[in-house]
């Protein structure tokens, strides 16, 4: 009886410090996957993310470049918030939301098309951007 509740004590012991062991470790690879979130800026002849960020206030534009150029292939999003309800459309890839008060709105696409396209509010008829496609 010695011996073998010897053996299963030190089996015992094995296995808390192995499961203790097993919680802890999977925290800090967890960390460094989510910290190694990277956007791709430069440009180049590969496919690229293309991320435009915009602000409207009444209706008026007033963060954001008025004319995004990218090139073909890229993926592209346009995040809007707007500080009224607004209709926002881009054109040629005729894309539209509907944009509440505070809330960001997204639209994104690959840009397949190449040429010159519009995005507007169709309230108040306000040109929020001229999005430009490079072959
Ligand atoms: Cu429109």
């Amino acid at each position: 009886m010695g011996i073998k509740f010897k053996v299963l004590a030190v089996i015992a012991t094995v296995a808390v410090l192995v499961g203790a062991f097993m919680l802890l470790r999977p925290q800090p690879a967890a960390q460094t996957s989510t910290t190694k979130v990277t956007s791709d800026q430069s440009t180049g002849n590969q496919a690229h993310k293309q991320v435009f960020d915009f602000e409207l206030t009444d209706g008026k534009v007033t963060k954001g470049q008025t004319s995004l150029k990218v090139t073909k292939g890229d993926q592209v999003t346009v995040n809007v918030v707007s500080d009224k309800p607004q209709e926002f459309h881009l054109h040629g890839y005729d894309k539209e939301i509907e944009l509440e008060p505070g809330k960001t709105g997204t639209i994104s696409f690959t840009a397949d098309k190449t040429g010159q396209f519009e995005a507007e509010l169709h309230g108040s008829k306000q040109q929020v951007f001229v999005l430009e496609v490079q072959p």
